[in-house]
């Protein structure tokens, strides 16, 4: 396939959220897609695959992947495989994200954190949620989503799952995919494996 010419998938391009385990990503995935989605196992593994659809304020379509929790892009159960494998663009049948979401729990930004950056350096354009605002407030925890946004250097959008505040603000950040090549942070690294960067244009 011309890569040059295939941009996103006859489906729309494919958005990944990503997160360490617990951050919000199905409450997010819930938000954002409705009712309208697809469940099923990834290729050789008990480990669901859930997808659903978004569709923008203007109108495009959007596919939106569940993606299994995970603490770091080195995996140590068949969940945390299948993650890596998606983000790496190796899952059997699966193209690789146009787009990742990253999840942070807000409670708790330092160690969820690090997988926003391990998957910034795979050179993934990304989106950070900042999910689970609310209880960050009540435990005192003040986060500026435009300082961490400018530190980053990729929109940062604080959203509370379980209440769908800020979800029409994530929503937002997805509506131009056009741009999203944009939102590669500038000093991602290159993958040393040449088979990862394959459908990265
Ligand atoms: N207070 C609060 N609870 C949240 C928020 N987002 C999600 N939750 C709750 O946190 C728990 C975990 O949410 P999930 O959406 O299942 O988390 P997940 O990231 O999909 O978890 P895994 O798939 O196991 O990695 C659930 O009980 C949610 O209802 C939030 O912003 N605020
Ligand atoms: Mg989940």
């Amino acid at each position: 396939m011309n890569e040059a010419v295939v941009h996103f998938h006859p489906g729309g391009p494919l958005v990944a959220l990503v997160g360490n385990p617990n951050c919000g990503k199905t409450a997010l995935y819930n938000l954002l897609t409705g009712s309208r989605q697809k469940v099923a196992n990834y290729a050789g593994v008990t480990v669901e695959r859930k997808e659903g659809r978004l569709t923008t304020s203007s109108g495009k379509n959007l596919r939106v992947l569940d993606l299994p929790g995970t603490y770091s892009l080195y995996p140590r159960s068949p969940d945390e495989r299948v993650t890596c494998d998606v983000l790496f663009g190796r899952a059997q049948g699966e193209k690789r994200p146009d787009l990742a979401v990253c999840v942070v729990d807000a409670t708790n930004l330092r160690r969820n954190l690090r997988l926003v950056l391990a998957v910034r350096r795979l050179g993934l354009p990304c989106v950070v949620a900042l999910n689970m605002a609310d209880l960050a407030r009540k435990q005192g925890i003040v986060i500026d989503p435009a300082a961490l946004s400018r530190e980053l250097g990729v929109p940062v959008v604080s959203t509370v799952g379980i209440r769908a505040d800020g979800v029409d603000d994530l929503r937002r950040s997805l509506e131009d995919p056009a741009a999203w090549k944009k939102l590669v942070p500038a000093e991602a690294l290159a993958v040393p494996d040449a088979a990862h960067t394959q459908g990265v244009s």
